[in-house]
């Protein structure tokens, strides 16, 4: 290999100034050539970065090294070519000698005696103690910069309690309960909850860190096997990853539109489910069907292949989509975790009853009818239906507004409006599941609820004691206060405006009026008091004649 790096050198020269720049690249470092003029490589492999070899292979020594100390001595000879200081640096974990005869020392690398994660080398002898080959990860410069940073500010024991809260976990929460999760049977099948921590120089994009790495392994509420550093001066977390690789999985299905969805499933014992352990919640998304009619929650929806494209499956396949998208709505937007800001679970059951032309929260969970085909399709089929519902749960949880007369008509209205801001193509409700022979209605409007039957003005409100005083009805009045206001001001403004309101100031008895003065209380909280978007939420009211 001297000759190739002659043959490198000598093209350089060959092509003189003519050379494009790009070449240079090609060009061995000062260490390879070292590499090269000390000893006989086959494979080689270098960190371009840190100028270090990852691997050699070879006759890299001309003499025999046959212990634990002479290799010290190797590495010391060849310090410009490894730039690590062996007797400090490194730490002889593992020896082995196989049926070749051949040696290997595995080290790990340390600053002041704490490990730099993944720094494993390992040194390996032919039956003479020749060095064969060198290979592993060294970090060169991590001793320069971490030499004066190895004390940590922070606890082992804070830094768990930092690592819980990242993975938005109490560790309370991961005992196992019997029923709740498809791998977990009973208390007595599963690990108990584990947590370790240990000091660890840590590297990411090129810079050093003293961290804690911490470990979390539970199995409930889904297996985990949480790898999370943690800064060890300030608490930041630095990197975190869930080694239980197995469960998590990524299928594929079909909606109730025939449109194609990829999804967050999970796989256990052979089977897959429709149970989404990706979001940073304590709970899950899970996906259950009704089996007998009404009985809920159901039992959990199921495939053999991960791929959710039989017709039975399109239900299933949306009402999971969609509450993810729902879930991510929430949290991206508003900074909500899940209905209950703790990151309840968020579990769905379809094919409840029998052609059943309704949708609902009962305070638990979402349920979903398949529709009767010709009024309703399976009612997950529509984006701005699950969002309704999970809306409810969120209302419930916050506003608590109870759910008749006009605290009822708001409660319903709440759930449209961020039905529309959930799916803000159009301000129709329920559109994709509507009347599927039927094209271009509804279930209702935002900007024109009387084309479906609804006031859109205190003048027409409707005194009945049906359906709990019509709050399917009169939701139609602040819903076009809401469409006034979001043409006005745009939806990044009213979303903000609407949060801020249900979460904040509305109440269980809250009426119209009350709506009005708590969506101006935001408005004046987060624009300005009298500002132009202030204005544009009291001429919304107005105009429907709510003072
Ligand atoms: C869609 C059909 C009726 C919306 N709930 C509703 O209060 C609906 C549930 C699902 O208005
Ligand atoms: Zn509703
Ligand atoms: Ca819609
Ligand atoms: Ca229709």
């Amino acid at each position: 290999m001297k000759k190739r790096a002659a043959f490198v050198l000598a093209a350089g020269l060959a092509f003189g100034t003519l050379v494009p720049s790009s070449y240079a690249a090609v060009q061995p470092s000062k260490a390879q050539q070292l590499v090269h003029e000390k000893m006989n490589i086959l494979q080689e492999q270098w960190n371009k970065k840190t100028d270090s070899p990852e691997f050699l292979a070879g006759t890299l020594s001309t003499k025999p090294f046959k212990s634990e100390k002479e290799i010290r001595e190797f590495l010391k000879a060849n310090k410009d070519i490894y730039k690590i200081n062996a007797d400090e640096e490194l730490t002889l974990i593992d020896t082995q000698t196989d049926n070749l005869g051949m040696t290997h020392y595995k080290y790990t690398q340390s600053v002041n005696g704490v490990p730099v994660e993944g720094s494993e080398f390992i040194v390996h002898t032919d039956k003479d103690g020749i060095v064969k080959a060198t290979n592993g990860k060294l970090r060169p410069d991590a001793s320069t910069k971490m030499k004066d940073k190895t004390t940590a500010k922070i606890t082992s024991k804070e830094a768990i309690e930092l690592a819980w809260k990242h993975i938005g976990v109490a560790k309370k929460d991961t005992e196992p309960k019997t029923d709740t999760a498809p791998l977990v049977k009973g208390k007595s099948d599963v690990p108990d909850t584990v947590e370790k921590s240990k000091l660890v120089v840590y590297e990411k994009n090129g810079a050093y860190y003293l961290t804690h790495k911490v470990e979390l392994q539970f199995i409930y509420p889904y297996p985990a096997n949480w790898k999370i550093y943690v800064d060890a001066s300030n608490g930041q977390i630095v990197d975190a990853y869930n080694a239980v690789a197995d469960g998590a999985t990524s299928g594929y299905g079909y909606g109730v539109l025939g449109d194609y969805k990829a999804l967050n499933t999970y796989y256990s014992n052979g089977t897959y489910y429709l149970y989404d352990v990706t979001k940073p919640m304590s709970g899950v998304i899970e996906t259950r069907t009704a089996q007998n009619g009404s009985s809920l929650p159901g039992v959990y929806s199921v495939d053999s292949n991960n791929a959710w494209t039989a017709s039975s499956q399109a239900a299933d396949v949306d009402a999971h989509y969609y509450a993810g998208v729902v879930y991510d709505y929430y949290k991206n937007t508003h900074g909500r975790n899940s209905f209950d800001n703790n990151g309840a679970t968020i579990r769905s059951t379809v094919h409840y009853s029998y052609q059943y032309n309704n949708a609902f929260w009962n305070g638990t969970q979402m349920v979903y009818g398949d529709g009767d085909g010709r009024t309703f399709a399976p009612l997950s089929g529509a984006l701005d239906v699950v969002a309704h519902e999970i809306t409810h749960a969120v209302t419930e949880r916050t506003a608590g507004l109870e759910y008749r007369d006009q605290p009822g008509a708001l409660n319903e209205s709440m759930s449209d409006v961020f039905g529309y801001f959930v799916e803000p193509n159009d301000y129709l409700i329920g559109e994709d599941v509507y009347t599927p022979g039927v094209s271009g209605d509804a279930l209702r409007s935002l900007s024109n609820p009387p084309a479906y039957g609804q006031p859109a003005h205190m003048n027409n409100y409707v005194y009945t004691t049906d359906d709990n005083g019509g709050v399917h009805t009169n939701s139609g009045i602040p819903n076009k206060a809401a469409y006034l206001t979001i043409s006005a001001i745009g939806k990044a403004q009213a979303e903000k405006i609407y949060y801020r309101a249900l979460t904040l100031y509305l109440t269980s008895t809250s009426n119209f009026s009350n709506a009005r003065a708590a969506l101006l209380q935001s408005a004046a909280d987060l624009y300005g008091y009298g500002s132009a978007t202030y204005n544009a939420v009291a001429n919304a009211w107005n105009q429907v004649g709510v003072y």
